[in-house]
């Protein structure tokens, strides 16, 4: 006998073809054994299995779980005064330059106890799951020493551990060169390399290195250092590229095989050609175009050309994307940067799920996958990719039990 049972439901498996991107299965039912999906499939063909809990859904749209691939949710303070400065006419980087922006997210990191650490990022990660977010990707990146970011990645953990929700944590290894380090670069992406990420492998605490590749932060060679250390130590590698400026991050994070390229408004043609051929995903991040007003989208119609798989996600970060809705993200990838809802669905689901490795474990609705799942009272699943500010599902089930 299985736990659960849910009925008079349509289901997107969000594992169809070219032809039906979502998997539709209407009058579906899906059975949920220990955690997973034991069978997903037309009502009438699970006629004969009995659950010890039948849940009919009254015609409501079951999708999976939805995935935030791309967050950096822990840190200490805000930075609205920035938001405020911005309004004012000052730009990210010349913020960035003059001592504010993430340097000044350090401090107050810094300054944090463990405690208001996570309860700050408990706040967050909890809007996330209102929203229907059953995996969280978090980077690290606000610690900037030894210490410092493996204390974040400490705290991931925690919350991994409270929260009713899956959590992947990533050391965001090289995220910006410390003021007292100025002089000092070389030193700063060596103890990061030779020392950091040895700890962190050791230590089980992140399951791959990223790395912010732009003019204010680091080089393609200096990344490249970092990287074939996560290889050393049998670390995937993702890496934030061609945000602001077009550093031939994207053709890097390809030659190491990353499992995404993040951002990418000023991706060029030999970048996602050599996307493509390496399989990295393209993680789109709507949120951070907005907040900081730019003007140039990610190339999606280039991206669609060369098929390579397109993931959005919030970037939830006190910067440049204080965003803590995944339905806002969906519609924002739509009005901003021109997805299809189908897009932007399959962006939190499936190739989400291809962008953290994850793909045999969650992000569409198939047999021996995890049971997570959203149920939406919505008349089509375009309307995920249309509400300007849907709080959510109507059920979360995360692991095969309601949270
Ligand atoms: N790119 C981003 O958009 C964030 N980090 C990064 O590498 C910004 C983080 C911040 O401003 O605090
Ligand atoms: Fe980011």
């Amino acid at each position: 006998m299985w736990d659960r049972l849910l009925v008079d439901c349509r289901v997107a498996t969000m594992a169809g073809s070219p032809g039906d991107p979502l998997g539709v299965i209407e009058n579906a039912a899906i059975g949920i054994q220990d955690g997973r999906i034991v069978r997903v499939g037309p009502r009438t063909e699970l006629a004969g299995h009995r659950a010890r809990e039948v849940m009919p859904l009254g015609g409501a749209w079951v999708t999976p779980g939805l995935i935030d691939c791309h967050t950096h949710l822990i840190f200490g303070g805000t930075r609205a005064d920035e938001h405020a400065m911005r309004r004012a006419g000052a730009t990210y980087e010349e913020i960035a330059e003059a001592g504010g922006g993430i340097a000044s997210t350090v401090k107050r990191t810094r300054d944090a106890s463990e405690c208001e650490l996570l309860a700050s990022a408990a706040m967050r990660v909890d809007s996330l799951m209102k929203g229907g977010v059953t995996t969280i990707e978090i980077k690290s990146g606000y610690g900037l020493d030894i210490e410092g970011e493996l204390r974040l990645l400490r705290c991931a953990k925690a919350l991994a551990a409270s929260e009713a929700v899956r959590v992947v944590p990533t050391l965001l290894a090289l995220h910006a060169l410390p003021a007292d380090w100025k002089d000092r670069r070389i030193g700063y992406v060596s103890m990061m390399v030779d020392e950091l990420i040895p700890a962190a492998a050791e230590a089980g605490l992140a399951e791959a290195v990223d790395a912010f590749c732009e003019g204010i932060a680091f080089t393609a060679d200096e990344v490249e250092r970092l990287f074939k250390a996560a290889q050393a130590h049998g670390l995937r590698v993702k890496l934030h590229a061609e945000q602001l400026s077009n550093r031939n991050g994207a053709a890097l994070a390809a030659k190491y095989k990353a499992l995404s390229a993040d951002h990418l408004e000023h991706l060029d043609e030999a970048g996602a050609q050599a996307m493509a051929k390496a399989g990295t995903v393209a993680v789109l991040l709507p949120g951070a175009f907005y907040a900081l007003q730019e003007k140039r989208k990610p190339p999606v119609q280039m991206l669609r050309d060369h098929g390579i798989a397109m993931a959005v996600a919030t970037d939830c970060n006190p910067g440049t994307s204080p965003l803590l809705s995944p339905t806002l993200a969906m519609n924002m990838a739509c009005t901003l940067f021109g997805l299809t809802p189908e897009e932007a669905l399959a962006g939190m689901t499936f190739n989400a799920a291809r962008a953290l490795g994850l793909e045999h474990e969650i992000g569409t609705i198939a047999v021996g996958k995890a049971a997570d799942l959203c149920v939406w009272r919505v008349e089509s699943l375009a309307e995920l990719g249309y509400w300007i500010g849907l709080p959510g599902p109507e059920r979360r089930i995360y692991a095969g039990e309601d949270s």
